[in-house]
């Protein structure tokens, strides 16, 4: 990336746009459009003049890295896929979103359903995938409906299905809805789930690059992290990775919900400092009300809760950046991760407990059950956040939630156990006071929220 972009502390936001470049275009969602716009270009260039290994060193010169949760390097994931001899290869794209406050793929989608197609399309070739599935969160009819019409119209000019473009290059694309489940999402539960099978994690490894969608390589993406390989394509893989700070290259499309003036989504060039997102007019135009910041989950709800003086500053003072390795500071004492880019900011009036207990019920709720860590412990810690919550908690109780959450950590197949664990964790961490103020004072605490009456 680009250390130019500094300008003593604030780092100026270049207003690249990569993935909004096409936003309110009229008509955008139609191919005519699309390609007046410039849209398959990518697909022409690398079809007809880069091979597949060309297009794969492009994106791991560019840095780009996966904008689904993980944040893994996307070419070194692509160069992990097992090749071998009269075997397929299958891409599919993640686009299960489901985490709490993460709402950028499918308005991506919905809005410019080709440049996720164009972005498969570019993706499958440099993998050597004749076969590609969109994996659409079961819920969003919508998405679904608006995706089948542009890949329909994408196979009428001759961009998907046989022969594309007369390159003799072949890809078929589908869409598969969802399973109704958060779980889905985890990449080897939405594979068994493509299967047709319940969505349980399998066990990792083998990683899906070697077996995947049946037992055959797989690379498994987010809709974010595909729909930017066309335009890393088009520029190049060095152009992209002159956006951005250091090892978070690029752009990166971030949910914005909670106490703000302007939720919505913002496309942010990575290294955008937090009190800049969070107070600047271009972006959440500060908190609701005038009243003062609480706490900020930084990555949809699976990463730390951090109060303000640490989203805003790292524990040395820095300002924190939105960056992989800068929210990350500090490690889980006093840092967070970027996640999915799910920004949620809680006003001073906000419930910490209410929250964390609120959280906690959606991961006890999608536990796929398969580990006991996981199926018991995320209902435990309901239940005692919750009657912590309602006014009959005993000061052991935060203890018990500090111990249940360590042990779910680390001991499960798949990540949600985790994601379980470390908003509980880091709540009592960083606001013990305000549990313990719930049980010394039920009522109080319960007038704040509701009101006597639900006392
Ligand atoms: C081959 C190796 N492949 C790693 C691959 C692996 C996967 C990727 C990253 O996501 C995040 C969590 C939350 N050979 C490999 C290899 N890979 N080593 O690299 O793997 P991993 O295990 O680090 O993470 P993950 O399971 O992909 C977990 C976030 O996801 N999360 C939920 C997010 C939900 C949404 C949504 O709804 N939109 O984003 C919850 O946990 O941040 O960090 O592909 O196969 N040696
Ligand atoms: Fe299922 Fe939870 Fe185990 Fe994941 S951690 S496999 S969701 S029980």
């Amino acid at each position: 990336g680009s250390e130019m972009k500094i300008r003593g502390q604030r780092i100026v936001n270049m207003g690249v746009k990569i993935l909004t470049q096409h936003s309110g275009v009229p008509g955008i969602d139609t191919f005519e459009v699309y390609r007046k716009q410039g849209g398959y270009a990518a697909v022409e260039k690398a079809l007809k003049s880069m091979s597949p290994e060309e297009v794969l060193e492009e994106v791991k010169k560019s840095g780009l890295r996966g904008r689904g949760g993980a944040g893994f390097p996307t070419g070194l994931k692509w160069s992990f896929l097992a090749k071998p001899e009269g075997v397929p290869r299958y891409l599919v794209c993640n686009a299960d979103e489901s985490e709490p406050g993460t709402f950028k793929d499918r308005e991506l989608m919905s809005r410019n359903p080709h440049s996720l197609i164009e972005g498969m399309i570019v993706s499958s070739y440099a993998l050597g995938a004749n076969t590609s599935y969109i994996y659409v969160r079961g819920e969003l009819f919508y998405v679904i409906r608006i995706l089948e019409k542009a890949i329909a119209e994408a196979y009428e000019k001759g961009l998907l299905g046989k022969n594309i473009l007369g390159t003799g290059y072949d890809l078929d694309l589908y869409v598969q809805p969802g399973g109704g489940a958060y779980i889905c999402g985890e990449e080897t539960a939405l594979i068994e789930s493509l299967e047709g099978k319940r969505g349980n994690p399998r066990i990792k490894p083998p990683f899906p690059a070697v077996s995947g969608v049946w037992g055959c390589p797989t690379v498994v993406n987010n809709v974010e992290t595909i729909a930017a390989t066309s335009w890393i394509i088009l520029n190049g893989g060095d152009e992209y990775a002159k956006i951005g700070i250091g090892r978070s290259t690029g752009t990166k499309l971030i949910s914005a919900c909670g106490n703000i003036n302007q939720p919505g989504i913002y496309e942010i060039e990575l290294g955008l400092p937090v009190e800049e997102f969070i107070y600047s007019d271009e972006y959440c135009g500060g908190i609701a009300g005038g009243k003062r910041l609480k706490a900020v989950v930084a990555g949809g709800s699976s990463v730390p809760v951090l109060p303000a003086n640490l989203i805003l500053k790292t524990i040395a003072g820095e300002p924190r950046l939105m960056t992989y390795e800068s929210l990350a500071d500090g490690g889980f004492a006093t840092g967070t991760m970027m996640g999915s880019g799910g920004f949620i900011a809680m006003d001073e009036d906000a419930c910490i407990v209410r929250n964390t207990w609120n959280f906690t019920r959606f991961y006890h709720h999608e536990s796929c059950g398969q580990c006991s860590p996981c199926r018991e412990g995320t209902g435990w810690m309901e239940k005692v956040l919750h009657r912590i919550e309602y006014g009959h908690g005993k000061m052991s109780d935060i203890d018990l939630l500090v111990d249940v959450a360590a042990k779910i950590e680390g001991n499960t197949i798949c990540p949600l156990g985790d994601a379980a664990a470390w908003p509980v964790g880091s709540a009592i961490r960083h606001f013990r006071e305000e549990f313990e103020w719930h049980v010394k004072e039920p009522r109080l605490s319960q007038q704040q929220n509701y009101g006597l009456a639900a006392y």
